[in-house]
């Protein structure tokens, strides 16, 4: 497909307008109620496809289907047979890459030059997780009681994953929680989000190609308040893997009661990102604009407050507020696009929202501080980068989760001052530093309450570096070696010889 033009929705082979079953036990089929709901490109309008549209009833087939087949043939996969089921998948994602990241930018808005320059580690992300299929042992464990008792360990997959997705990274979400689950011999049922599902069912049309067995991967789209809730609260789900907002993360976790399912919860973010005098501000000043206008800040990661030491505040702020100004935003279909839309009017409203708001509370918009509407991008939810000057800590602006391209840039003097300060919200996932110092390097390094530091860069990534939030950001790791360990179950077994 070539990127040099933007795509039309009928232009691409899969967002053509048609209608999308899901998939249950190895077939395509339709909603059991028949209802159908709309998928629309944020960036232009344009319908996309219509999507089956799941609820309980059909979290009830996928669930039973995921079932059997982890009782079945399924159980008895060997791990090599596991991973090659994953490498097959890899290639095939690797084939379908460009057609992939182009439904993403679609259905989403994302840049597909973000996608694309994120293709390594999305496809290592599935490779990573295929050598894992094969790194799962236990342990045999000297114990100390009387005689002669040998004890080990085995580690056993913890049946059927429920796994609930955002919209804002369709394609990487989606494998992410694929690779573990088929790692570690789990079955999986899929919700993806309502606003974005159509990569999911694709990736759903690859996973049969690769010759997964029937009910191994199931794909339900729906809304959140039906499938995804029945998807978290069902009685013979073992564990929710879900990505969302906290609020959402909290109703999964009580949900997740009746049969005390396995949770893990990778949740929203508002980092800080400190960027010191002693830094290389040529390298930071990119760095801390696209710490959070990547993907119209609709990273849970993203960098949102900037704390700038007082002494290059003015000077720094500014060069990051003519920067934001410089940005390409536009239809992420256009290879030369920087920023696309939001994913929806319900996003647009809340970002736009929280502008009005950061105003209010006099902070000082240096750049942006409203949506788009020139010519063609008066027909989606675009949204100007945006950097506030004068925050202080205790406004909206610098506490709560924007998810838009919001900069709140906060200044700081005092060092052990500035640690509070940082820590000082209930998030915890991401953080980042810019200085030359090794010494605060690595003292905020250890002090900074977050799962990810970044000195001199900022939202590296790697399928077998661990991601995932402290406090309110949520639990459990994805990516890395104890990845899989969400997805295992470890047995004692004592064998008095
Ligand atoms: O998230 P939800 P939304 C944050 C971000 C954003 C806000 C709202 O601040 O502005 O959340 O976004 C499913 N039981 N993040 O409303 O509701 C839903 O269908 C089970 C941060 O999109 O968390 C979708 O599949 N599932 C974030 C998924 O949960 C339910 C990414 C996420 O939707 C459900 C997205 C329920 N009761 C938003 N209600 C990140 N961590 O990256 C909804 N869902």
């Amino acid at each position: 497909m070539g990127l040099m033009q933007p795509i039309s929705a009928t232009a691409h082979p899969y967002a053509n307008g048609s209608y999308k079953q899901m998939l249950i036990d190895g077939k395509w089929q339709d909603a059991q109620s028949g209802k159908k709901f709309e998928t629309h490109n944020p960036a232009t309008g344009e319908l996309l496809a219509t999507v089956a549209e799941g609820d309980a009833g059909d979290i009830d087939l996928a669930v039973a289907a995921a079932r059997r087949a982890f009782e079945g043939p399924w159980s008895k996969a060997k791990p090599y047979e596991r991973q090659a089921l994953l490498l097959k998948f890899a290639e095939l994602v690797e084939k379908h890459f460009d057609e992939l990241a182009m439904l993403d930018t679609l259905d989403m808005g994302a840049p597909v030059m973000r996608t694309f320059a994120g293709k390594q580690r999305i496809l290592g992300m599935l490779r990573f997780y295929a050598g894992q299929a094969t790194l799962i042992y236990g342990e045999t464990i000297e114990n100390s009681l009387p005689g002669e008792i040998f004890s080990y360990t085995l580690k056993e997959p913890v049946g059927v994953v429920g796994a609930i997705i955002p919209w804002n990274s369709p394609l990487s979400a989606s494998i992410w929680k694929i690779g573990p689950a088929i790692a570690t011999g789990c079955t999986i049922v899929l919700k993806p989000a309502e606003e974005a599902p159509l990569t999911s069912l694709r990736l759903g049309e690859l996973a049969l190609e690769a010759g997964f067995p029937a009910g191994v991967v199931n794909v339900v789209p729906g809304y959140g308040e039906t499938a995804g809730a029945a998807l978290a609260s069902h009685m013979d789900v073992n564990k929710v893997a879900f990505t969302g907002s906290h609020f959402t993360g909290q109703s999964i976790i009580r949900a997740s009661a009746g049969n005390l399912k396995r949770v893990s919860l990778e949740l929203g973010g508002k980092s800080p990102n400190i960027v010191f005098s002693d830094a290389d501000l040529d390298a930071a000043v990119p760095g801390a604009a696209m710490a959070v206008f990547a993907n119209s800040g609709q990273i849970c990661s993203a960098g949102t407050r900037l704390f700038v030491e007082k002494k290059i505040y003015d000077e720094f702020v500014g060069r990051v507020a003519e920067f934001a100004k410089k940005l390409k935003v536009g239809n992420g279909a256009n290879p030369d696009t920087q920023l696309g839309p939001l994913v929806s009017k319900e996003q647009f409203d809340r970002v736009t929202g929280y502008l009005t708001t950061g105003s209010g509370e006099g902070a000082k918009a240096l750049s942006g501080g409203g949506r788009l509407t020139d010519g063609e991008l008066s027909k989606g939810f675009f949204v100007q980068p945006t950097v506030f000057a004068n925050v202080q800590d205790n406004m909206k602006i610098a506490q709560e989760e924007i998810f838009g391209p919001v900069i709140s840039a906060i200044s700081f003097t005092d060092m052990d001052e500035l640690v509070q300060r940082a820590n000082n919200t209930t998030f915890g996932l991401g953080s980042g530093v810019w200085t030359r110092d090794v010494s605060k390097a690595h003292r905020l390094a250890k002090s900074l309450q977050a799962g990810s530091v970044w000195i001199n860069c900022y939202q590296a990534m790697d399928p077998a570096v661990p991601f995932g939030g402290y406090k309110m950001s949520g639990y459990g790791r994805e990516s890395g070696v104890h990845h899989i360990d969400e997805y295992l179950n470890i047995k004692a077994v004592w064998i008095n010889t």
